[in-house]
């Protein structure tokens, strides 16, 4: 009755239907060797048997799309180390970048895919949108791949304190009354490090020893350490207000954790240049990781988590 030479059958559809590749693996290896192109097999290899174990993760700042991101230590990162809860604490995507120029790599991509898989093992993985990717602020209360985006939440520890997870920039004048100074420092930025870099073959052609320009620029900022204690102490004072334990952030690429004035100030720093996260253990305490190194390299190091351990200050 379905014959297709029956009278009266309907006309091919005009878009074909794609049929299971009758030879899946040879597509898959080119599309599985393109994915991967470029990385270290160790990255891809088998994975560490016995991975550190922490009760909470927090990151920021990766700036995925940006050549800055330090993608292949991020993946080491989170291939050895394993949450019942990852906090992406924003500015994971850099939205400010893919308007101007879009860089991604096999090393950003395997990032994604890992966080990805973190969340079909398991992980309950939370997403707080920073200022760089705040185009993800509209979808706030979604679940994308099994990753939840919320506005800001309350994290509560293993012992019991609440601590409020937020980007920070929310707290940065500079972001929020002054956007377009924002993006131009951004952008004087990158320039400092292309100049750098230029400066340095010069210099180096005339003999001279290296020498840092992207260094001496921020060393000449003279109110950086006097605008991270202030930042520091504006959100200290939300805490206060907000009747938390804590607030753990993102946004200035300084990872620190102090108690001011009855509060935790947590910040997890950066994966662009200082590459740290912040660990809860299974007590509630928290810690500073350093992933400086890739884990082989480490060898030899302690455990690899160059960190600064916390006590379960207030
Ligand atoms: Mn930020």
């Amino acid at each position: 009755m379905f014959d297709s030479d029956s009278p009266g059958n309907i006309a091919p559809l005009p878009v074909q239907i794609p049929v299971d590749d009758p030879s899946p693996s040879g597509k898959k290896k080119i599309k599985y060797r393109k994915w991967r192109a470029g990385l270290d097999e160790r990255l891809i290899g088998p994975r560490p048997k016995n991975p550190h174990k922490h009760r909470t993760l927090f990151i920021s700042y990766t700036h995925l799309g940006t050549p800055g991101c330090k993608a292949e230590l991020l993946l080491d990162f989170l291939r050895h180390n394993e949450t019942e809860t990852l906090y992406l604490v924003g500015d994971i995507i850099d939205g400010w970048r893919i308007k101007r120029s879009w860089y991604w790599s096999a090393s950003h991509n395997a990032v994604v895919q890992e966080i990805l898989r973190k969340a079909r093992k398991g992980t309950n993985v939370v997403y707080v949108p920073g200022n760089h990717d705040e185009a993800l602020r509209d979808y706030t209360g979604l679940n994308f791949g099994g990753v939840d985006v919320v506005g800001e939440t309350i994290h509560e520890t293993a012992d019991g304190r609440r601590f409020l997870i937020i980007h920070g920039d929310q707290f940065d004048s500079v972001v929020k009354y002054a956007r377009w100074l924002a993006h131009l420092g951004d952008r004087a930025y990158d320039m400092a490090l292309l100049a750098n870099n230029w400066l340095h073959e010069i210099r180096r052609f005339m003999g001279l020893p290296y020498w840092s320009l992207s260094a001496y620029l921020k060393n000449r900022v003279k109110n950086a350490v006097e605008y991270i204690s202030s930042y520091e102490q504006a959100v200290a004072r939300e805490a206060r207000e907000r009747d938390v334990d804590g607030i753990i952030c993102g946004h200035i690429h300084h990872a620190e954790i102090r108690e001011m004035d009855g509060v935790l100030y947590c910040n997890d720093g950066d994966w662009v240049e200082s590459c740290t996260a912040i660990a809860e253990d299974a007590t509630g305490a928290f810690r500073i990781l350093a992933w400086h190194l890739f884990s082989w390299e480490q060898e030899g190091a302690g455990d690899g988590l160059a960190s600064r351990t916390v006590a379960n200050a207030a």
